[in-house]
């Protein structure tokens, strides 16, 4: 962000289109304007339609003049939302880490993407930073679910508040190399190489196991079942699932409630 940097000569500024998408208020456009204005505006005022706004970076010595489209997220919006999609080179996908919805929907809105660009490879080019949103309130979406979903589509993810600021500036800088570095090769993503260490499987087991309403239900028992099926239960779950073994985050606390599951489900069975 120097005014200082010359643009060498044969490198022209760039101009890169930015859209958001996600869902309606999980703060796509406070997440713009934190980054465009420094500072989080705590007025709501429905999107309608498209928000426009225009900002100037420099990357790796080169100066970028950034368009930023700003989508609605209601599906009512949708007709004025498709027309945008168009020559897109950065998309951030944001949801609300308190809102379990917000973050579903996102395969709803890859969706929406792929079938709006013109083909695969176009979409295959857009850089996509996925925004985990509003970390400053209540969770109803861990980390590593997000980081995961990510991982999975060879996205960048990022944690943030909108509301404090914290990590918003790493995720349009991340966005920003992502689309120059996708220029210079010639419109061919970088792929992302993350070695994340852990597994879905993994992850939705450790989900089941904290937030089950019942012994059974931890171990994906029926009532009433037999000594054996428990052990064989365990033994499963415990493999994927030993702090020894397994690095997922919230490994060792499903551990122990794997095992106080089994030793109260095993003195029933007596
Ligand atoms: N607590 C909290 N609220 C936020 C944050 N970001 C946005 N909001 C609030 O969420 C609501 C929707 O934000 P907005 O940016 O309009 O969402 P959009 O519909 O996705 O553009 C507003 O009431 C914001 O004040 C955040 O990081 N933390
Ligand atoms: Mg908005």
């Amino acid at each position: 962000m120097s005014h200082s940097a010359k643009v060498p000569k044969g490198k022209p500024a760039l101009r890169v289109k930015i859209i958001s998408m996600g869902n309606a208020e999980v703060g796509k456009s406070c997440i713009i304007k934190r980054y465009c204005e420094k500072r989080f505006v705590n007025k709501y005022l429905a999107t309608i339609g498209i928000d426009y706004g225009v900002t100037k970076v420099t990357q790796k010595e080169r100066d970028i003049k950034v368009n930023i489209f700003d989508m609605a997220g209601h599906h009512l919006f949708y007709e004025v939302r498709n027309e945008f999609y168009k020559d897109t080179q950065g998309a951030i996908l944001v949801y609300d880490v308190s809102s379990r919805a917000s973050f579903e929907a996102l395969d709803y809105w890859m969706e929406e993407l792929s079938n709006e660009v013109t083909n695969k490879s176009e979409a295959d080019s857009i850089v996509v930073c996925v925004c985990a949103n509003k970390t400053d309130l209540r969770r109803a979406v861990d980390e590593s679910e997000g980081r995961l979903w990510a991982d999975a589509h060879g996205f960048h993810f990022f944690e943030m508040s909108a509301l404090s600021g914290e990590g918003v500036n790493e995720m349009f800088e991340a966005l920003f190399q992502g689309v120059v570095q996708t220029c210079e090769n010639g419109g061919r993503r970088e792929p992302i190489t993350t070695q994340l260490g852990y597994t879905k499987e993994q992850i939705e087991a450790i989900q089941k196991l904290k937030n089950a309403r019942s012994d059974h239900e931890r171990l994906g028992l029926m009532p009433g079942a037999s000594k054996d099926e428990v052990n064989k239960a365990y033994r499963r779950l415990a493999v994927l699932l030993h702090p020894d073994k397994s690095v997922a985050p919230g490994s060792e606390e499903a551990f122990k409630l794997l095992v106080s599951a089994r030793t109260a489900l095993l003195k029933r069975c007596q």
